[in-house]
């Protein structure tokens, strides 16, 4: 069984960060419904969901991803590249800490997790506006004691390494060549996101299953031709907020 811990979408939302995408109106009550559409996906592919609460003083609180970065061994608490982003920490630490041993990343530290891409014991980080090398250097430090390797990756076009790319199975990066080059990604199978469709490369691997945002459905057709399990879910409200389906929740791997 896995955990996902996703948290509260608040009207706060209208309030996000934004870096590559121009503001439009997100409308509050279709972007909940859109996150409970996403939290029962996640529970049909396996999970049990526990949602945290969060203050309406945290516009982006419910891309928790941003927040923590979780392995079998620890999970290290970010220190997010956004100032106004720094204090949702807190409760996902303490949620977290029933879970795993933690760790912290440290001013001058920064580390989001949506630029935080695990293939097997490879940690690819995306040199981001979020992440600096003081960040990844502490990454390196907690995981390498676990046989993990830390590589910095360039990318661009996009806010974080995960908008840019993804895995679909533990061998398949689902990818936008625009904005990351295949060959940062080593020795891995890889689809190409329908060119029609730039910011198609964030999908949800969950077990055997993705949890893909229906609005792109030329990429959905490439991966279910592939012949992999698909959960479609609107994602377009949360889009507006510069948010994707892996940035809205952390999973947590049971340990046996
Ligand atoms: C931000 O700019 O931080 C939020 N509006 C969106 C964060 C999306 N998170 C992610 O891709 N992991």
């Amino acid at each position: 069984m896995q955990i996902a811990i996703t948290r509260q979408l608040t009207g706060a939302i209208t309030m996000c960060e934004l870096t590559h995408v121009a503001r439009t109106p997100i409308d509050v009550e279709r972007a909940q419904a859109q996150h409970a559409e996403y939290e029962r996906a996640l529970g049909e592919a396996g999970c049990a969901v526990m949602r945290l609460t969060a203050p309406d003083t945290l516009p982006d609180a419910v891309f928790i991803e941003d927040t923590a970065v979780v392995l079998d061994e620890v999970a290290v608490i970010t220190r997010p590249g956004a100032e106004s982003r720094r204090l949702e920490t807190t409760g996902v630490a303490a949620a977290l800490a029933r879970f795993r041993p933690l760790a912290s990343i440290r001013a001058p530290g920064t580390l989001d997790g949506g630029d935080v891409l695990r293939i097997g014991k490879r940690i690819l980080v995306g040199a981001s506006l979020r992440s600096n090398e003081y960040g990844i250097e502490q990454l390196r430090g907690f995981v390498e004691p676990f046989g993990y390797t830390v590589e910095s990756v360039p990318f661009r076009g996009c806010l974080h390494l995960k908008s840019a790319v993804t895995l679909v199975a533990p061998d398949v990066a689902l990818y936008n060549p625009a904005w990351v080059q295949a060959g940062v990604l080593g020795d891995v199978q890889v689809i190409e996101v329908d060119p029609n469709e730039p910011a198609s490369a964030n999908a949800l691997l969950v077990g055997d299953t993705i949890i893909f945002p229906s609005e792109h459905a030329g990429t959905m057709s490439r991966l279910a031709s592939a012949g992999l399990r698909l959960i479609p879910v609107p994602a377009g409200e949360l889009a507006k907020a510069e948010g994707g389906v892996t940035c809205c929740c952390v999973l947590v791997d049971e340990v046996v």
